[in-house]
């Protein structure tokens, strides 16, 4: 095979989420990049991280994109180093906004730890047991981290921080905890329908390639939601408060 221009044929629902996912990603991006101009300087970190996350990931998805097309594989190695970037940059922007309410460095911490532990055990559930009965005990472990983070947002620390601070922040809380609460499930759903005859001993979805396609489809709506959606969140919270 020389080196062909590779397309996105009809129909492939995968290689078009990828693209649109790239797309959205960029347009994020510049739109935060050149929102900063006109952010208060207390919410330019905030907002900046923002855009540093949108901009990660367009770079990730442009790469996944073209590994999918020209492989027809799972790009789950760059998935998994964007989502390292990415997540705990996302635990950063909690630590920023409740910063002034006395948020420490120990509580940003706690947060990255979580989600490092939550990806890293994914990973391996994902990439060396996604074909056999022991990924849903991975998908066990790394849920406990997920669960600890939303358990900090909603009632530990973070949920304590954000309330004692304005109106503002407090709001903007509640909605980035809604995000990790509903928008992050989207992930372990992803993981159980790409576990091919792993999960409980059960094949969610009887075609192995078919179970990889869904399972890419369900992380590229899951990022789009969750990325953009988070910096959205700081965007207004930046526009409330100034
Ligand atoms: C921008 C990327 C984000 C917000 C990625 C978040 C990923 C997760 C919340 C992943 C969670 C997982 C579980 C809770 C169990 C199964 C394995 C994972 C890694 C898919």
């Amino acid at each position: 095979m020389g080196h062909e221009l590779a397309t996105i044929a009809p129909g492939n629902y995968v290689a078009f989420t990828f693209f649109i996912g790239t797309m959205a990603m960029m347009a994020a991006s510049v739109f935060f990049f050149l929102e900063l101009n006109t952010t208060p300087t207390r919410w330019r970190t905030s907002v900046l991280v923002s855009g540093i996350i949108t901009f990660i990931a367009a770079v990730h998805y442009y790469y996944m994109r073209s590994y999918n097309l020209e492989t027809g594989e799972s790009p789950t190695f760059f998935r998994y180093v964007d989502w390292l970037l990415t997540v705990p940059l996302m635990c950063v922007e909690f630590y920023l906004i409740t910063k002034k309410a006395g948020a420490t460095i120990g509580l940003l911490w706690k947060l990255i730890i979580a989600s490092i532990f939550m990806l890293v055990t994914g990973y391996i559930g994902e990439a060396m047991h996604g074909q056999d009965a022991s990924s849903w005990v991975w998908g066990t472990i790394s849920s406990v981290g997920y669960a600890y983070i939303v358990w900090l947002v909603w009632a530990g620390d973070i949920a304590k921080l954000a309330k004692s601070s304005s109106p503002a922040v407090a709001a903007a809380n509640r909605y980035l905890g809604w995000f990790v609460l509903v928008g992050w499930a989207i992930y372990p759903l992803g993981y159980i329908l790409g576990t091919t005859g792993g999960l409980f001993g059960n094949q969610m979805v009887a075609d192995p390639k078919a179970a990889q396609y869904s399972m890419d489809i369900v992380y590229n709506i899951g990022d789009a939601v969750n990325k953009i959606g988070f910096g959205l969140v700081i965007y207004m919270l930046s526009r409330k408060e100034s």
